[in-house]
């Protein structure tokens, strides 16, 4: 330990930390800009610059470690006049219509030139310029780019896809992609790099036009499903406090925005686990003809990542469809046939947490109920955030409204789908009483939960015998996972990949808060949600059995095959 003086507060802190961290741990602010903890310590953009007692320039806080009796000034008058002509050269080469940009209001180079009250820019140059696929699920603006480079670094370290390159060098350097559209890299679309830039240089494709439209027409019945990790987020964005938080407040929303049917991905997550647990046990029944482990299929980008690069393991995941997929297609076979609505003019909207989900609907055998795409449109939580702003209701005057019928009706095995260890959970629990024929406590998988990224455990149910699991998340965890198995390091009969760390609820959809991670606070909250819920068995969801008795039979059977999986032919 040393200590060290930081605008007169005497610190005890780590030898081997920054001065930034040490500041931070001590409540002491220092703005940074290119900074990421662990991921991004390049000290490229010097908005962190301090004053050190002794030295005669500036030093970047977040690249010098603290000495014994070292004195730290953050904020002199020197500092704030680098700090200013820093962010000043940032600007001059950044396109400033913040009025016309979707991180108005929170993105980072904003809030520092309107800390530091910078109204003009001495050093204008015209923007860099740049073409970008605009088929991709998410965008790249070149012009609002200030090569901070955190795009690049999460992509490398966190997810290890190297999928951004830096092209050219000096001033002119850009941060780009090698080949024409991004659907010709291995990029995942898991967003990463959007939740982690500070500017509104990457961002969500807006798909908000759409929905808009069809609100607005009195022939398209709108139907609107909400993920689990949605309801843990929204209200962050909306300024709201956790006591007006709640889900049926944003049900109560969503219906005072004219949605007609306000359902519950939910649902669809404790579908999955029936399908899930089931296809589990009958490969554990006949374990010669399957390939190991079997893998979980419900975020696409590990879906991807998978197929291009295990391909060799393709047969081991899962054939079941998401539940946003499942939703979808029960959405416009068995609730179209129940209301009698024309599933030819439904609209079926996702709320996600994800940006790869807005390709997964125009994947093979995604039109499985009617022909048309069973899932229209999907919109990020940032959008509905967007979409509820532009709306200006009064939260005090909104009603708490529970779900629609019969697709809103879900269990607390559902909702922690939307964290990492979830997925599992839920279907151990499912899959205990399938084979025991009566429950294990809920609570006795739940060493598979909480942020860490790979997690592995053996459970025994008495009747079968040892079951090994892995849980990891993050596209980096993923891959060592795979070498592991891969090499015959590591074995296990199955396993939840989720790609973005601690799984949907930091998903790259999500509210973006200053070079914050929350999916292990959102995480959490969805595991409070479960702890209270009066079910928390997927096979006791009434709906969901209901839905097996009128209309698909029974787990695995032909119907539920031919919606509800991606193997079309089986
Ligand atoms: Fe997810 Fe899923 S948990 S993949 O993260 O299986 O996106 O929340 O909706 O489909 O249920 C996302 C979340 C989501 C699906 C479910
Ligand atoms: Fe999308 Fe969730 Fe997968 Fe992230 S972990 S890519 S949010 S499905």
């Amino acid at each position: 330990m040393v200590t060290v003086e930081i605008d007169g507060h005497i610190i005890t802190a780590e030898a081997d930390m920054t001065i930034l961290s040490a500041a931070r741990a001590a409540a002491i602010h220092i703005p940074s800009l290119c900074y990421l903890e662990n991921i991004n310590e390049i000290a490229a953009c010097r908005v962190c610059v301090v004053e050190i007692e002794g030295l005669d320039h500036l030093v970047p806080a977040c690249a010098t470690k603290i000495q014994e009796g070292m004195r730290v000034f953050t904020n002199t008058m020197r500092v704030q006049k680098a700090r200013r002509i820093n962010v000043e050269l940032l600007l001059s080469q950044h396109d400033c219509q913040c009025a016309l940009c979707l991180r108005n209001g929170n993105c980072e180079l904003q809030n520092l030139a309107g800390d530091l009250g910078i109204l003009t820019i001495p050093f204008p140059v015209e923007p860099r310029t740049g073409s970008w696929d605009s088929l991709a699920p998410f965008v790249k603006e070149t012009e609002k780019c200030i090569q901070c480079m955190r795009c690049v670094q999460v992509c490398d370290k966190i997810q290890e896809m190297h999928i951004w390159q830096v092209f050219g060098s000096g001033g002119r350097s850009t941060i780009g992609i090698p080949t024409a559209v991004l659907s010709d890299t291995d990029c995942t679309y898991c967003g990463q790099c959007v939740t982690h830039c500070p500017t509104g240089a990457l961002h969500e494709r807006d798909d908000t036009a759409a929905v808009r439209r069809a609100l607005a027409d009195p022939e398209t019945t709108t139907i609107i499903q909400v993920a689990p990790a949605v309801r843990v987020a929204w209200a962050e964005g909306m300024g709201l406090s956790e006591t007006e938080m709640s889900t049926e407040k944003m049900v109560g929303i969503l219906k005072a925005m004219g949605f007609d049917y306000v359902f519950d991905t939910n649902f669809a997550a404790d579908l999955t686990i029936l399908e899930e647990g089931s296809e589990l046990l009958e490969r554990l029944q006949d374990k010669e003809s399957h390939q190991w482990p079997m893998f979980t299929s419900c975020c696409p980008a590990w879906v991807k990542f998978l197929k291009q690069q295990y391909p060799l393991f393709n047969d081991a995941l899962s054939t079941v469809k998401s539940p946003q997929q499942m939703f979808g297609a029960v959405t416009k076979s068995y609730f179209s046939d129940t209301s009698g609505i024309d599933p030819h003019k439904m609209m079926v909207i996702s709320i996600m947490p994800c940006i790869a989900k807005k390709e997964e609907n125009k994947l093979e055998n995604m039109r499985s109920a009617c022909g048309d795409l069973d899932v229209d449109v999907i919109l990020t939580t940032r959008e509905l955030i967007r979409l509820m702003k532009a709306q200006h209701v009064n939260i005090n005057q909104i009603d708490s409204q529970p779900f629609d019928s019969p697709l809103g009706s879900s269990t607390g095995a559902g909702v922690i789908f939307g964290a990492s260890g979830g997925v599992m959970d839920a279907a151990l629990r499912s899959a205990y009483y399938l084979i025991e024929g009566k429950n294990a406590d809920a609570d006795a998988f739940n060493v598979v939960r909480g942020i860490k990224g790979w997690k592995e455990a053996t459970f025994t149910i008495p009747s079968f015998g040892q079951i090994r699991v892995a849980v990891v998340s993050g596209l980096g965890n993923a891959k060592a996972l795979m070498e592991a198995v891969s090499k015959g390091e590591a074995a296990y009969d199955f396993v939840e990949v989720m790609a973005c760390p601690g799984g949907c609820a930091g998903g790259g959809g999500q509210p973006i808060h200053e070079a914050m991670e929350c999916a292990e606070a959102r995480g959490e909250q969805l595991w409070l949600i479960d702890q209270r819920a009066a079910i928390r068995y997927s096979h006791e969801n009434e709906a969901v059995l209901t839905l097996y008795r009128d209309f698909l039979g029974k787990p695995l059977g032909a119907k539920a095959h031919a919606l509800l999986h991606t193997d079309e032919n089986w």
